[in-house]
């Protein structure tokens, strides 16, 4: 009983497929397909054609045989087909990606040879003199990025007419630019001036009194760089080999890596104190190695440091160097940075302005403001700056109130009116001031002493390019008083990496 079902439900079945094939031929299948029978006239469907598909019922069987085999060569043939296109894909896109590749190294080369112009026009126009003098003090790096982009990108052109109009420049011709931007793909350069950052390695320099002491400041900086309490849980939290650190613990073991005395440093009184460095791991991994006690040749060695995490990392990368000198370079530091510089120089009469709570209120804000104006003109010489701190209010700059201010402006105090608020002045010490009731000897910290406004000697350079589905990054120091060796001039290469 079961077998005569399926005996019949396979017959249907081979009915159905040839009354198909049958229809397929009737709809003008090419003549020649089917040896067994003669393909009708084309548009010739009336009811003579069904009798003779009725007619030709005992070859229907062995036409849907011949339909299952074809059914079953491409069930074999279909993935072996896509695999091949798949593969030939493939091949395709890593070619397209190898094109890419060689082209966005070319790029970053080329970028990088361009970034030399820049460098030449700091040093023959910007830094020079009269340059100084008559057109206030400028930097490569407050113009770098639009300059670029007229070569890595084809609207960058447009930003560069932008800002032209911005100062008060008009009329520049967008399409003299336009054919010098590359249509292959796109380049992006940020240039930084390193004297704006902290410099390590000023750890290990303890020469110099009181709190003019380079190794004190950068712990100063290191210390307020971990202080917000969003880092709190990474100094609550275990770390990665097991062990707690405080901020005090962390910046303490970053101190005794770079210092060149085998003591374990004191932080609360500010001096090594009794303790021996051994008592730090760095001996116990599997692959054992000393501390540096010296100079560290790129930032990225601080990862090796005892209690240096990625987080860590993560907070002090941006903010640190191993190049340039000890001091603030007021032009290019951050405001963090400025307002210990304002803390040190302040007056006797206005200390208080930067001290407990006062600071974060007071002398803050005021270094928000100084870098945020800065990003339109640099200082001059110091006494600019300090002129500037004491009366902000009156450098009132015009560009503000039109809404330029807003580049980079972090914390930057416009209300909605479009109007700065402008935060109180801090009086700072004149060089060599005297405190009125001190005794002969004693001289009051003058901002001189820490910072600094000299043009700018490291950059740091980073290129990032795109061509396709291709993305690089390369990262390279340039030193503009380096002397080189192989050629006659100044300025060399420190550093290079490519990603
Ligand atoms: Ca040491």
């Amino acid at each position: 009983m079961v077998e005569q079902e399926i005996e019949r439900a396979q017959e249907s079945e081979a009915e159905v497929i040839g009354d198909e094939l049958a229809r397929a031929d009737v709809a003008g299948a090419p003549a020649g397909c089917d040896g067994e029978r003669e393909a009708p006239a084309e548009g010739d469907a009336s009811g003579e054609h069904e009798d003779e598909v009725e007619e030709a019922a005992p070859s229907r069987a062995e036409r849907g045989v011949a339909l299952l085999m074809v059914i079953a060569c491409l069930a074999v043939l279909m993935p072996i087909t896509a695999s091949f296109s798949y593969t030939t894909r493939v091949d395709w896109q890593a070619a397209i990606n190898l094109r890419d590749e060689v082209t966005a190294r070319s790029l970053e080369r080329g970028a990088m040879r361009l970034s030399l112009l820049m460098f030449e026009l700091q040093r023959t126009v910007f830094s020079q003199k009269q340059f100084r003098e008559n057109l206030g003090a400028m930097d490569i790096t407050q113009v770098a990025p639009y300059l670029m982009s007229v070569f890595g990108s084809e609207d960058g052109a447009e930003g560069l007419v932008g800002m032209a109009a911005l100062v008060g420049v008009d009329g520049i011709n967008t399409e003299a630019f336009q054919q010098l931007a590359l249509t292959t793909g796109t380049f992006e350069v940020r240039l930084e001036a390193e004297s704006g950052k902290i410099n390590v390695n000023c750890l290990a320099q303890t020469q110099g009194d009181g709190k003019n002491n380079p190794q004190q400041r950068t712990i100063e900086m290191l210390d307020s760089l971990l202080l917000p309490s969003l880092y709190d849980p990474l100094f609550e939290e275990e770390s990665s080999d097991g062990q707690y650190y405080s901020r005090y613990g962390v910046v303490k073991r970053i101190v005794d890596y770079i210092d060149d005395d085998r003591r374990v440093f004191d932080i609360v009184r500010m001096v090594p104190g009794s303790g021996a460095e051994s008592s730090y791991h760095y001996r116990d991994f599997v692959d054992p190695f000393e501390a540096r006690d010296a100079r560290l040749d790129s930032v990225a060695e601080l990862t090796m440091i005892e209690s240096v995490n990625d987080d860590i990392m993560n907070i002090l990368r941006p903010e640190l160097t191993v190049y340039g000198g000890c001091k603030v370079n007021l032009n290019f530091a951050s405001a963090q940075q400025v307002a210990i510089a304002l803390r040190y120089g302040a007056t006797p009469e206005d200390k208080w302005k930067t001290e407990g709570e006062n600071f974060t209120l007071m002398t803050v804000p005021l270094a928000n403001y100084i870098v945020s104006v800065r990003d339109l003109t640099l200082f001059d010489d110091i006494k600019a700056f300090r002129e500037f701190a004491e009366k902000p209010d009156q450098f009132f700059n015009p560009l503000l109130s039109l809404g330029a201010g807003d580049q980079g402006a972090e914390g930057f105090g416009a209300t909605e009116l479009g109007m700065p608020r402008v935060p109180e002045g801090i009086r700072l010490n004149e060089k060599g001031a005297k405190p009125e009731d001190g005794d002969e000897d004693e001289v009051l910290g003058a901002i001189e002493d820490i910072a600094t406004v000299e043009p700018e000697r490291v950059y740091r350079l980073e290129v990032i390019t795109e061509v396709g589905m291709v993305k690089k990054r390369l990262s390279a120091v340039y030193d503009m008083q380096a002397t080189r060796t192989q050629s006659t001039g100044k300025g060399a290469w420190l550093y290079f990496r490519e990603d």
